[in-house]
């Protein structure tokens, strides 16, 4: 789907919580994502924001003293501000106090009571306040009667609610999963909710009456909307799908379905069961392929407060100081638990990807092509004249090869293979020029168009390289396109990235990509 909008989503942060590694994780794995879909001059949207209603987080604004709403505004802006200090280029904010979205909801609501998807009835089970969620009797006991999150005692539950009939969505949701077998990534994921899906699908209880901080229940303004309710709606009222007549929709319904709706492993029953039954109920496509990837741990554990292992804005910050922003970004990317398991967090780990990948292998081949081509053509790209000595290296053939591969991956989402397919071109350069000795042929003057030639395919190679790491080292490639004056980006990468780009007679300026940083 050459010209198809593409479309990727975050999970809305709550409120009650501080911004940490894991928000910021989920968000730079988008961020990278969209940047490379620009790169490719793809048309895209990438959401995020904050999910702001709910008990919890009435109950951390009364704890402050403070309005839920300005509790709300306080918060939100921290995540906001968190988002540009580590350069997130979302093109929307969603905040689910937002009157627009708000409305929305109401509308969606509204149609699946219309619809008999949502109706009124009596709730017997137990309740876990602290999630807001209702249990049923088999799965209380299963949890031993207390919360499976907070270990607190559930607490007994009888009330009037209105239900969304997820049960009527059984056979239509194994189909879903049947005929799409990408629906939900990676695999093992997609195993989890198999199983549980073969339990069969119970009605779910979408509103509340303990709390008021909510939206209302369409003609029925003693209930509220589940939080959760609310909460997925963001991903189709942030493209105004609810009022299709507002300027919102107009610029943005063309993006749903979604290519990629992100979130962490702990949210995955939401996204990959009740959220595609409400698109169903409301005749809505599905979304291409819900990716739930795992946790970052910290010292082998679950990061939290009071083991005092907790990642929060303030290490990442230092991280950042330390290594640059381009530095934590790449870390997150080749570290981070896009996969089945969850991933350490170390700050000895950071530093040696820091070191080997960015220091000594892009670094140090920029490094050393412009201190050659400095030396020995003063600056200026020599001509690739043909006339090469070894290195057995089908320069054209190969680059081609994991250009297209780290295109390929990154479609997948799979943000390591894309820069490692861009890491192999420069590694093949440093091994390229430890193989030819340039810096040896140098002293023969007869040689002097031969060592040009090596050194134009260098900085070719390790251009194309860039090319394709700017989505994840943007600040640095940007560097580079100044230095090397390879311009802008063209908005057409796999163009950029074909061999013979750059000129002869380019200025080229010696360059420290990454200092060397001490342990
Ligand atoms: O669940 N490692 O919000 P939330 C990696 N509002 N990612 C992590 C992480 C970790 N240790 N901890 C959190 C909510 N995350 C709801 C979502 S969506 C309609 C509503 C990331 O503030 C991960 O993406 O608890 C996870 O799903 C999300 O933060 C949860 O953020």
């Amino acid at each position: 789907m050459p010209n198809a909008h593409r479309y990727i989503t975050t999970p809305i942060y709550y409120v009650n919580d501080r911004p940490h590694i894991g928000h910021v994780y989920t968000t730079t794995v988008c961020d990278i994502w969209a940047r490379f879909q620009r790169l490719l001059g793809r048309d895209v949207f990438f959401l995020t924001g904050t999910d702001e209603h709910g008990q919890k987080v009435e109950q951390s604004a009364a704890e402050r003293g403070m309005a839920p709403s300005v509790f709300a505004d306080e918060i939100s802006a921290e995540f906001r501000g968190a988002m540009d200090l580590f350069g997130l280029t979302h093109d929307e904010f969603i905040r689910t106090t937002d009157p627009q979205h708000e409305q929305q909801v109401r509308t969606f609501v509204g149609r699946l009571m219309e619809s008999g998807d949502v109706y009124r009835g009596t709730f017997e089970g137990w309740y876990d306040a602290g999630q807001e969620e209702y249990l049923t009797e088999t799965q209380a006991k299963e949890a031993d009667y207390v919360s499976p999150v907070s270990g607190k005692p559930l607490e007994r539950a009888r009330q009037e609610n209105y239900f969304f009939k997820l049960s009527g969505y059984q056979d239509r949701i194994e189909a879903l999963f049947a005929e799409h077998p990408e629906f939900v990534r990676p695999e093992g994921r997609r195993n989890e909710v198999l199983g549980r899906l073969r339990e069969g699908l119970q009605d779910v209880p979408i509103s509340r009456t303990n709390f008021t901080w909510g939206i209302p229940v369409p003609d029925d303004e003693s209930h509220v909307i589940y939080v959760w309710i609310d909460a997925l709606f963001n991903y189709i009222t942030a493209l105004g799908l609810g009022d299709l007549s507002s300027s919102r929709a107009a610029d943005r319904h063309e993006y749903w379905p979604a290519t990629y709706q992100v979130i962490g492993k702990e949210i995955l029953w939401f996204h990959a069961v009740i959220w595609p039954a409400l698109l169903m109920a409301l005749d809505l496509p599905m979304p291409r392929c819900v990716y739930a990837h795992s946790f970052w741990i910290s010292d082998g554990k679950k990061m939290s407060k009071s083991l005092g292992n907790f990642i929060g804005l303030e290490q990442l910050q230092a991280c950042m100081d330390t290594y640059g922003r381009d530095a934590l970004r790449y870390f997150l990317a080749v570290q981070g638990p896009l996969g089945s398991t969850d991933a350490d967090f170390s700050r000895s780990q950071f530093h040696e990807t820091y070191t080997t990948d960015l220091v000594n292998t892009l670094g140090n081949c920029a490094s050393r092509t412009s201190a050659m081509i400095g030396k020995y053509f003063e600056g200026i790209c020599p001509p690739d004249t043909g006339e090469c000595a070894g290195g057995g290296v089908e320069w054209e053939t190969f680059t081609s090869e994991q250009v297209a591969r780290s295109i390929a991956a990154m479609d997948r989402l799979d943000l390591a293979g894309s820069i490692e397919a861009a890491m192999s071109i420069v590694r093949r350069v440093d091994a390229f020029i430890n193989d030819t000795a340039p810096f040896k042929l140098a002293k023969d003057q007869t040689k002097a168009a031969m060592v040009g030639t090596i050194l134009h395919r260098c900085a070719e190679a390790i251009r194309i390289a860039a090319c394709l790491l700017e989505a994840v080292l943007p600040d640095h490639v940007a560097d580079l396109r100044t230095a090397w004056n390879f311009g802008e980006s063209s908005g057409d990468l796999a163009a950029e990235c074909r061999w013979g780009g750059l000129p002869a007679r380019t200025v080229i300026e010696k360059v420290m990509l990454f200092p060397r940083i001490e342990a």
